[in-house]
This record gives C-alpha cells, structure tokens and sequence, in this order.
C-alpha cells in the first residue's frame, strides 16, 4: 500500500481550538478545516505538519499526539490528525485559506467543518476541555 497521508493540526492556544476557512480548490473552498497539508516523501508526519503550518499560516507549533482515526480522502488519501501547540507567530491565511478563527469548545459547531474533519474536530475540542 502506497497511501498519501494528509496531516491536519489541530493548533490550540489558550483554550480555544484554530480552525481555517479554504479558499481552494472551488469543491472544497469556504468549508472550514483543520490546516495541514500532504506528507512529502522521507518526511514525518510531525516534520510535515510544522512545516505546513509555518507554510499556510506563518505559525511555529510543535506536534503533541495522534488524534485516533483515519479517514479516507479519496483513494489513495487518507487523513490522519495530531494536536499540536502554538509556540510562535499569529496565524495568518498565507495560502489556501480566507479566514481563521478561534474556537472555545462551546463554538464547535459554529463553523461549517468539511465532512471528514469533523471526528477530530470533535476530538480536539474533547481533548481541549481536558487540558
Ligand atoms: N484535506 C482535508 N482536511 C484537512 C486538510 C486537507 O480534507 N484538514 C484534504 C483537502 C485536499 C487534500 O486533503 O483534498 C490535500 O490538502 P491540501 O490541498 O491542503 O494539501
């Protein structure tokens, strides 16, 4: 099996959780994600994650844990999510997003989250209230 993995963060500061608005591709923009992006081959999951965070948002963070779960994407794609912490910047949509927000976990729901993130947004926001 050579399946691509999308890891998506689930960035927390000060209780609340960062959820981002996409701009592309037309299907996906204006749904609401975890931000992240592909694994590049010889990469980490938690390589590929910072890099992609400091890519679409200008954020360093640092990876926490696995969220437990995969999801089929698409065949061959498959999305895999880790918390992670915020360590230096303010998100700003630098690419692929129009809009960042952040969300106390009574706000949850207060995004239209795509389909699939949505058991880790929900996990996310669990782990939040623990923290
Ligand atoms: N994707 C997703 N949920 C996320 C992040 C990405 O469904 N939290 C999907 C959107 C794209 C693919 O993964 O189909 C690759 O993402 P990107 O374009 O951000 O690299």
């Amino acid at each position: 099996m050579n399946e691509t993995v999308v890891v998506a963060g689930a960035v927390y500061d000060r209780g609340r959780l960062l959820a981002a608005r996409r701009s592309a591709p037309p299907e996906l923009a204006g749904r609401w994600e975890l931000p992240g992006g592909k694994v590049e081959p010889g990469e980490s999951a938690q390589e590929a994650l910072v890099r992609e965070l400091r890519e679409e948002l200008g954020i360093e963070t640092e990876p926490l844990e696995r969220i437990a779960g995969e999801w089929q994407l698409r065949p061959g794609l498959v999305l895999h999510a880790w918390t992670a912490k915020l360590l230096d910047g303010e998100p700003r949509p630098l690419q692929d997003h129009d809009e960042l927000r952040w969300l106390a976990p009574e706000d949850a729901d207060a995004v239209d989250w795509l389909p699939q993130d949505r058991p880790a947004v929900a996990e996310a926001m669990r782990i939040l209230r623990t923290l």
